[in-house]
Order: structure tokens, then sequence, then C-alpha cells
């Protein structure tokens, strides 16, 4: 993408700042964040911060005036906490993302959006293609699904041009935090040669995705001619909580033993998508492989 005004919501947060990093050289960028998990050492410096909340109209209308493409990634990503509190997760994902689209119309931007593999709920049929049914099993899947299906709705009724990404389990640099994934919990653990910690039998598999996987994805999205559409966004394979343990284990040379805890309550046991819609209409391809992603992120590369 070049010669574009952008603006990334959650900017300065994991997949955000990821984003920006890509964006920046050939692009004007902005970003909108209200730094609540986000970090400024994330911002490259030529990028124009509005520190700010997307429920906030104002610093909304600010950061999105001019721009012509909008990359919409702030969001409270705990599931458990929309769990807890699903008024509040839905402030932030839901009515703050409409309000992010209405502000789109305005400018004529287009919108992609940060949607997820929680909009399936317990998948029925592995990989899960896009048009399996929807039955999210927390809040925070409620209310992604529904953004994802406002922005194909934006696009029917007001050709607003909108793309929602649906990823699968992304990891990588800067993930981090008490909401953060698996992979960077077992790392910590296994650097500090503290036991690793699976949650059930560990048989249980993810679909997990390098973060540098979804910034192409958004580069995708950003022109693709398929727009009003949902895509999933992984890498088509399958690993177990299991493997995973050991792979991390072994690229740390680390000597924490691999211990098993209750199962977490409601988990879902099988994740992984059919990425061939991605890979057909946006010429999406997953390059990073788990174990040279793990590896890269123990080498600190
Ligand atoms: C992911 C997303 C979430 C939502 C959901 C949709 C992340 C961080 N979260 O949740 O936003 O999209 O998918 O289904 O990507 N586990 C352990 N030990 C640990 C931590 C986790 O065994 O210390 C297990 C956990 O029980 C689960 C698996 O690892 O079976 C993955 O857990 P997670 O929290 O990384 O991600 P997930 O799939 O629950």
């Amino acid at each position: 993408l070049r010669d574009k005004t952008v603006l990334v919501t959650g900017g300065a947060g994991f997949i955000g700042s990821h984003l920006v990093e890509a964006l920046t050289p050939h692009n004007e960028v902005r970003v909108l964040d209200n730094f609540s998990s986000g970090d400024r050492a994330h911002l490259p410096e030529d990028v124009t911060v509005i520190e700010g909340s997307i429920s906030d109209p104002i610093a909304v209308q600010e950061a999105a005036r001019g721009v012509d493409i909008i990359f919409h990634h702030a969001a409270v990503v705990s599931v458990s906490r929309s769990v807890d509190a699903p008024r509040q997760s839905n402030d932030t994902n839901l009515d703050a993302s409409l309000l992010l689209l209405e502000q789109a119309r305005q400018e004529d931007a287009r919108v992609v959006v940060a949607s997820s593999a929680a909009v399936y709920g317990h998948p029925a049929e592995l990989p899960v293609q896009e048009t399996a049914p929807a039955e999210p099993t927390s809040p925070y899947g409620v209310q992604k699904l529904a953004l994802d299906q406002y922005t194909r709705l934006y696009e029917e009724l007001y050709d607003l041009e909108t793309v929602a990404l649906r990823y699968f389990n992304a990891y990588g640099p800067r993930q981090q935090g008490p909401y953060s994934g698996v992979i960077s919990t077992f790392l910590e653990q296994a650097r500090a040669n503290e036991p690793i910690t699976i949650e059930g039998d560990g048989e249980q598999t993810r679909d997990f995705v390098h973060v540098s996987d979804l910034v192409r994805a958004n580069l995708r999205a950003a022109t693709t001619e398929a727009t009003g559409e949902a895509y999933n966004i992984g890498t088509g394979s399958r690993t177990s909580i299991r493997e995973l343990a050991e792979t991390i284990k072994d690229a740390t040379g680390s000597s924490s033993p691999i211990v098993h805890r209750d199962p977490r309550p409601g988990d879902i046991r099988h994740s992984g998508a059919d990425v061939s819609k991605a890979e057909r209409t946006l010429g999406f391809e997953s390059q990073v492989g788990l174990e040279s992603g793990i590896r890269s992120l123990v080498d600190g590369v």
C-alpha cells in the first residue's frame, strides 16, 4: 500500500503496532489509541498519534478526517472480561465500532476490521469455513460477529467498502499482559524454567497464525476488489497444546516440567481455519510456520 492516508485504531497494541510499522514507510499513518493496553514505545516516530477512546465521537472524528482506509484493531480483547462484564466490552467492541463505521461513511473510507474465530464458537466441522454456523460462546464472540455482520451490511446498504478478517490464534512479538495467548504464556514459563501449564489434557488444537501474516492479510484487504466479505485468516493447520508445549520447551532449551491443570471451563476443543477463500480471493498466503515463528520469537528477531 502506498500514498494513502490511513487510520489504525488500537495502533499501539499487539497486532495494530505491527500493522503501523508496515504502513509507515509509504503512507501517512494515524493512530487512535487510549493506551489502556497499547504502548507508545511500539510506535514509529513519524506517526500521528491521537490519544483517545474510540467511544469518543470527537476523537474519532478528528482521527478519521480525510482518511482513505481505516484498520480497526481497537478492542477489549479479553474473552473472560467480556464474560464478567458484557456491557462494558460491548461498549467498546460494538457500540464504538459502529461509531467508527458511521465516521467512515462520512469520509467514504474503506474499513478493514479485526474479526475473530470466536464468531464460530465450537466449530461443527473442521477446518471451519466462513459459511459455517456462527454460534459464539462468549459476549466477545457475539460482539465480533455483530461487527462482522455490520461491515457486510454497511457495504450493502451504504456502498461503503468493508472487509472483515477473522483472525485465528494470533501470536508474535509484543503479545503480552494478562490476556495474552498461550504461546506468550508458555514462552515466559519456559524462559523462567517454571512449569509449563497445560489446561486439560493438551489434546485441544488451535490454528496459530503469526502476526506478520495478519499484517499481510490487512494489506491485501486494503486493496482487494472483493469487499463486503469476511475472510478466515489462519494457516490452515492445527497444533495441539501439548505439541506446542514441547516445541517451546525444545526451542528454549528449558528445564521446565510440563504439567497439567484443570481444563478451562467452556474451552473450545478444536479450532482451525479453512483459508481457501482468503487464498483464492485475497491472494493471501500465510508464510510463517509455527516452528519458525516460535524460533524467531525465542531468538528475538
Ligand atoms: C482465542 C483468542 C480469543 C478468541 C478465541 C476464539 C487469543 C489470545 N485469544 O482464545 O480472542 O478469538 O480464540 O475461540 O488468541 N492454555 C493452556 N495453558 C495456558 C494458557 C492457555 O493450556 O497457560 C490453553 C487454553 O486452555 C486453550 C488454548 O491453550 O485451550 C488456547 O488458549 P488462548 O487463551 O491462547 O486462546 P483461545 O483459543 O482460548
